[in-house]
């Protein structure tokens, strides 16, 4: 049962210029996509205006520091609980049969990292042909208390513990530019990330910015290298154009950026 990954970011999802604002028309449009994919599926999906500004607000990343981040962790959970209920409506209405699965109550974390997952019901669930939703969550942490993980390091987890087939990640951009094209003429979308051209690709992408307490493109291509090296392909595209992940989850490729071993 080995899935395929896409992973919906938040910012195709959501509006992150307004605190729990959902993109309705673009979710029903994504999921719609989704129900072209053939095989087993799983979907991940990011935090956007929900999970992020709860998050920074209470700075759950950096750890346990005081009492009134116990009701920042609580909020942020609940806030990622509300966005995923978006998605599993959609996807469900799309005739996916999704189901949640809630990252804090089966993943071991530790600084900030993923150290175990228990995913035999998962695995059950992809056997039954059920379509397993989870997203990047607030979570308790052995290590520092509590931090965030990742939709990103959630997908590359998966990828490796269920043996995907492939990982497709939808954001708001054709892929990985040589700078930022919102802001550069001249920025050129790079076609394929290897770990030879990745320092200096990552270079003119420049310090993560922007209200994400997960740090942003940068690392969601460090985690996929690491994917890359198992073998197991990953390609950043854009979800927001109507059509492409429909495309992807069909089968084409090379419709973003591709990080490959090269
Ligand atoms: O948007 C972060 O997931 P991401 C989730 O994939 C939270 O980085 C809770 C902020």
């Amino acid at each position: 049962m080995r899935p395929l990954i896409v992973k919906l970011g938040g910012s195709v999802i959501t509006d992150k210029r307004r605190k729990f604002a959902v993109k309705q028309a673009a979710l029903k449009r994504l999921a719609g996509e989704l129900a072209a994919a053939k095989g087993p599926l799983v979907v991940v999906h990011g935090g956007g205006s929900f999970g992020h500004p709860v998050a920074s607000r209470y700075n759950i990343a950096g750890g346990y520091e005081s009492e009134r981040q116990l009701m920042g962790l609580s909020l942020t959970h609940r806030a990622m609980e509300k966005l995923n209920a978006y998605v599993v409506d959609s996807l469900q209405k799309a005739g996916l049969p999704a189901i949640a699965i809630q990252l804090s109550a089966c993943a071991v974390v530790s600084d900030g990292r993923i150290r175990s997952m228990e995913l035999a019901p998962v695995r059950k669930l992809l056997e039954l042909g059920l379509v397993p939703v989870l997203y990047g969550d607030a979570v308790p942490d052995l290590g520092r208390g509590m931090s965030i993980i990742s939709g990103d390091q959630l997908v590359v987890h998966l990828a490796r513990e269920l043996g995907a087939t492939r990982v497709i990640l939808g954001v708001d951009v054709d892929g990985i530019y040589t700078l930022d094209p919102r802001k550069h003429r001249e920025a050129r979308l790079v076609p394929a990330i290897t770990p030879k051209n990745w320092p200096g690709v990552a270079k003119s992408l420049g310090a993560p910015g922007g209200p994400d307490v997960t740090g942003g493109i940068a690392n969601k291509v460090r985690e996929l290298l690491t994917l890359a090296e198992l073998g197991i392909e990953a390609e950043i595209v854009n979800a927001a154009r109507p059509g492409i992940l429909k495309r992807e989850v069909s089968g084409e490729r090379g419709l973003g950026t591709r990080i490959t071993t090269g």
